[in-house]
């Protein structure tokens, strides 16, 4: 049977404590405090991870491939292949910052686990998607141009084997202007409740501005419908968190 993978040792995230002007980048520094980060920002993250391994099982077939775009330390990756017992799957972990991958690599050399993770430096929107019944975007097409996002829909939904699935989680937005300012008060409780001041929580804020570019779940449904897909299931929300599976029928 599978042996866990155990957490990558973390710093605490205080990046954003001091103002900049620089965008946000997925870079060394990033990575050094990734893990933190995205735990004490995104409500869910720590119980989504693991939902999706449990997914998994029900989607990923014999002698096909799972790819988890942009996959960061790897953590739905190490999730699936942790939960997995199918034969013949390749697991495809694809990001395009060389920082990341390099300390995802770290990860896996601690790693005693038979089946391999096979890392790919590329940007999403290039990447082929092959023989494919399970594809994960856990919070990574929020950040690919929005005119670009139907395309690698597409391009996923062609690459899958009927009865495959996406797995997607994203950062929405509201389309109703009051409860958008609601829904962001609330996210935002969430971040000074996990100890991010609120000079980190309006820095962070600015440096994600046109660099996280979230829709709402309807725009995403469409998308995904237009795509191909046949059943599109919400199955996790906290507040403007949520995430997707989206089947492509067999
Ligand atoms: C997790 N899925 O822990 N091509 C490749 N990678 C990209 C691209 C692109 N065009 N754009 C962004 N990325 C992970 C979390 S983080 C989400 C995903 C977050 C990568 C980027 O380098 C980063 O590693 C990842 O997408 C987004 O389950 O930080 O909010």
């Amino acid at each position: 049977m599978s042996q866990k993978s155990l957490p990558p040792k973390t710093q605490r995230d205080h990046l954003f404590s001091e103002q900049s002007q620089q965008k946000f980048q997925f870079d060394e520094a990033v990575v050094q405090v990734f893990p933190d980060m995205i735990n004490r920002s995104v409500p869910g993250y720590n119980l989504i991870v693991p939902m999706l391994g449990l997914l998994a099982r029900r989607f990923v077939q014999a002698n096909s491939r799972v790819y988890d775009l942009g996959c960061s330390l790897g953590a739905a990756s190490l999730a699936v292949r942790d939960a997995i017992s199918m034969e013949g799957v390749e697991i495809v972990a694809v990001d395009n910052s060389a920082a990341m991958l390099a300390k995802f690599e770290e990860i896996l050399k601690t790693s005693q686990q038979q089946r391999k993770i096979l890392l790919k430096q590329a940007d999403i929107e290039t990447c082929e998607i092959e023989n494919a019944s399970l594809v994960m975007l856990n919070f990574t097409l929020q950040f690919i141009a929005p005119e670009e996002r139907a395309a690698l829909l597409r391009s996923i939904f062609q690459g899958l084997k009927p009865g495959g699935a996406l797995l997607l989680s994203e950062k929405i937005q509201f389309e109703d202007i009051d409860k958008q300012r609601l829904i962001t008060d609330w996210h935002h409780d969430f971040k000074r409740s996990q100890g991010y001041s609120d000079m980190e929580i309006a820095n962070k804020r600015a440096a994600l501005e046109k660099v996280l570019i979230p829709e709402t779940l309807a725009a995403h449904k469409q998308c995904l419908k237009e795509a191909g897909f046949g059943s599109i299931i919400p199955w996790f929300q906290c507040f403007n968190f949520v995430s997707l599976v989206a089947i492509k029928e067999p």
